[in-house]
């Protein structure tokens, strides 16, 4: 007798939710930032029905709450093997490479994530996650010395590691197996105050980058920050501040837009921690924060490409003081078009096209429809939404990573991006999320087509 096994989806948010009460309890703030997320989101829905209508056509109204993604920073090529293996069980793959050593930061790194619609619509759930770059420790003896500890520690239970491997071979977990499953691996993501290396080891690694202090020290990979999606990241900013909550000094990622596109992010400051040298040696480490974010339409290459140069012209113009930085950002995003037809026309953000009302009374009654897509948009017969950007940006990843952790270093690598090793680690290739969207908007081209074409047969 084989018994059902229990939805991917279902797993995920359980963990999800397991993980989210549980950096409640381990950075009180967190619980904070969440409480202002819901009372923006709740306003913001309340002045404007016309949102809360189109994110309920998106399918993504009923996901608000429960969307949050999360980061870690692992160690080992087999940490990295291993956490695939795990987020699979959470029908979560790897999307997207990022080389952040080009912004000073000695890690590379993917988004653990749903790539399906209806998974997606369930529970989008991401964890954004680095794997340490070991040979841009410049010092070798440094570099054998976190290889050697990082070798022999373990941070996944054995519980954990039997459920993976239960998980491939029967092709799924039963409900029991899901829930201890969601438990064992939630230990992976707890925080221990213990370090494993003594306060001398904790500081050279510090001095090194205090990025592979944070990795190379502790027991496991905390889970670092989580972060919910707002509807009104200025409003929320705003919060944090009236609330007296150390926050970020600027939003990173695109201005205010009346069209929102791709991502805005801002966090509040790492928070000091206690921490237990060997020896009972009293120390303190901060690595933990919380963070928010605003997501908006995913943008086509073209569109990312204008992204990305609109941005370098509003940061590298940093020496001409009398302009704020949000200043800056204002004019030089002048020039990226903010309508919903001005980004479609030119090809700057992806669609999903859809029947309209009319189109679907056409489909069951049966007319018939000539044309192709523009004339049916003309036509009111379909209609157009952009699709909502699922990834992360590396310039601003990196803003993050720096504004906590401690904000003055400045490092630079001479390294180039690793993709085919980090590829290697992950024992996989990465998902390309370009052509993931691209392959959106194309289903949903082609399914208008057939329905109106259809109705003419
Ligand atoms: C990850 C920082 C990147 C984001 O939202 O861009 C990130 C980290 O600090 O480990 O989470
Ligand atoms: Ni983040």
């Amino acid at each position: 007798m084989t018994r059902p096994f229990t939805p991917a989806d279902a797993i995920r948010t359980r963990f999800s939710e397991a993980m989210s009460a549980m950096y409640r309890a381990e950075v009180p703030l967190y619980g904070e930032l969440l409480s202002i997320v819901a009372e923006v989101n709740a306003t913001v829905l309340a002045e404007r029905p016309d949102l809360a209508a189109e994110l309920a056509a998106a399918d993504e109204f009923d996901r608000l709450d429960v969307e949050r993604h999360g980061a870690i920073r692992l160690g080992t090529a087999a940490e990295l093997h291993m956490m695939r293996r795990a987020f699979a069980v959470m029908g979560m793959v790897p999307v997207g490479y990022y080389d952040l050593s080009v912004a000073g930061v000695p890690v590379h790194s993917t988004a653990f994530r749903p790539v399906d619609d209806g998974a997606l619509a369930a529970n989008p759930f991401r964890v954004f996650t680095s794997l340490l770059r070991l040979e841009l420790i410049e010092d070798a003896g440094l570099r054998a010395e976190a290889e050697t500890i990082l070798s022999t520690r373990r941070i996944f239970t054995d519980e954990a590691i039997h459920l993976i491997e239960r998980h491939e071979a029967q092709g799924g977990l039963d409900d029991a197996d899901a829930g201890r499953f969601v438990l064992a691996l939630l230990e992976t993501f707890r925080w221990h105050g213990d370090a494993r290396v003594d306060a001398a080891t904790y500081d050279r690694l510090h001095e090194a980058h205090r990025l592979i202090a944070d990795i190379v020290s502790f027991r496991g990979p905390h889970i670092n920050h989580l972060t919910p999606r707002t509807l009104d990241i200025d409003a929320a900013q705003d919060a944090m501040q009236v609330r007296g909550i150390d926050a970020k000094a600027v939003i990173e990622g695109p201005p205010r837009r009346a069209v929102p596109i791709l991502l805005r992010q801002t966090s509040f400051k790492a928070i000091e921690e206690d921490v237990i040298f060997p020896g009972e040696q009293p120390g303190q480490h901060t690595a933990r924060f919380g963070e928010i974010e605003q997501r908006g339409a995913a943008l086509t290459p073209k569109g990312r490409a204008l992204y990305d140069r609109l941005l370098a012209t509003a940061r590298g113009e940093a020496g001409s003081q009398d302009a704020s930085y949000a200043d800056r950002l204002a004019t030089a995003f002048a020039a990226f078009p903010d309508t919903v037809d001005a980004l479609r026309e030119q090809g700057l953000a992806w669609f999903r096209y859809e029947l309209t009302e009319a189109g679907q009374r056409l489909v069951t009654t049966g007319g018939c429809r000539a044309g192709d897509i523009e004339d049916w948009l003309a036509a009111g017969h379909v209609r157009a939404r952009p699709i909502v950007y699922e990834d992360f940006l590396p310039v601003s990843a990196a803003g993050i990573f720096q504004s906590n952790l401690g904000g003055t270093e400045q490092r630079s690598y001479a390294a180039s991006a690793a993709q085919a090793a980090f590829e290697a680690a992950l024992g996989s290739a990465v998902q390309d999320e370009l052509a993931l969207y691209a392959e959106v908007e194309a289903r949903s081209m082609r399914a208008v087509r057939e329905a109106l074409r259809g109705a003419a047969a």
